[in-house]
């Protein structure tokens, strides 16, 4: 059985409300170690990351916290390389979106030394591929996607190695239903795959996640980015910026079982849960529940 190696990074220095630093302890009170322990797995808690405060300032050239959003992810990105290096799963417990830089670029640098395809599963309400000349709000948890395709912040590009740390064709998104409008355009010019909730209403999660899921083979690691706000907010409230319409419970517990059933998962994130905002941890609950699934944990007798 494999390796996880939890890394905690409590920090909202991207995010646009304060809570979400308090997300790793939220997943450690929720029982994420011992859950996936008791599924086979070796768990290893590496603790958290030290980085900047949020210093909780206006935007600078169309950006917030750009210096701070910086060594949060550096932080990231040696923690997750190191796991990659020892062949453990990094597990990123965050901390807002914008971590997703360091984590993926780190993984897309070690899927290319051992000539692996990255496919990546971008889980949330919003596509975050803004950039600093196109976000309506400057907040960096809007900008992972277009800074791993080499657009956005000089800074927080080309960490893998390449400018591009993915290219288009290999990120999924699911669950969208908040685009901003330069967003859309962004989208189409950079010809990102979005199965939006409108997708998923017309074709089921189980038609969208064999199409998602259909040219994954054992040379693929996918890496899944799971933004908690992908839910709907019913289901999982302590989130920063909660859209309504999203998927169920048991429509989410599908997608993380077909992803677990092809047995290709090699790095995670989960973000976004914002204890402040959340009812008695049960959005931290809730993402344990989904790991479990998305590392096979599965209800069905075989
Ligand atoms: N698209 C908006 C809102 C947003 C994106 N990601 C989150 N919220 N969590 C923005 O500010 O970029
Ligand atoms: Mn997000
Ligand atoms: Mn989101």
């Amino acid at each position: 059985m494999a390796t996880v190696s939890l890394i905690g990074a409590p920090t909202d220095v991207g995010a646009s409300v304060r809570g979400a630093g308090m997300g790793p302890d939220a997943l450690r009170v929720a029982g994420l170690a011992a859950a996936l322990q008791a599924q086979g797995f070796d768990v290893i808690d590496r603790g958290n990351l030290a980085g900047p405060p949020n210093p909780w300032q206006q935007p600078a050239q169309g950006v917030r916290h750009l210096p701070e959003v910086v060594a949060w992810n550096r932080a990231v990105f040696e923690a997750v390389s190191t796991a990659l290096a020892m062949n453990h799963v990094p597990l990123l417990m965050g901390g807002d979106h914008c971590l997703a830089i360091g984590s993926i670029s780190a993984v897309a640098r070690q899927c290319r030394q051992e000539r692996k395809n990255l496919r990546v599963i971008w889980l949330d309400a919003h596509t975050d591929v803004n950039t600093e000349t196109i976000s309506p709000s400057g907040n960096i948890h809007g900008m992972p996607v277009a800074c791993l395709l080499g657009h956005g912040p000089a800074d927080l590009v080309g960490w893998s190695g390449e400018r591009a740390a993915i290219d288009a064709g290999s990120l999924d998104f699911i669950g969208i239903r908040s685009v901003d409008a330069d967003e859309r355009q962004a989208i189409k010019q950079m010809g990102l795959q979005v199965f939006d909730m409108r997708h998923i209403d017309e074709h089921g999660m189980r038609n969208t996640m064999t199409e998602v899921l259909q040219d994954v083979d054992e040379d693929t690691h996918i890496h899944v980015s799971f933004d908690l706000d992908c839910l709907d907010p019913m289901e999982a409230p302590g989130v920063g910026t909660g859209v309504r319409g999203g998927p169920t419970y048991r429509e989410m517990q599908l997608c993380m079982e077909m992803i677990a059933d092809t047995g290709r998962l090699g790095s995670l994130d989960v973000v976004e849960i914002n204890p402040a905002l959340d009812v008695r941890n049960r959005t931290a609950e809730l993402a344990v529940e989904f790991i479990q699934s998305l590392f096979g944990a599965s209800t069905l007798v075989r």
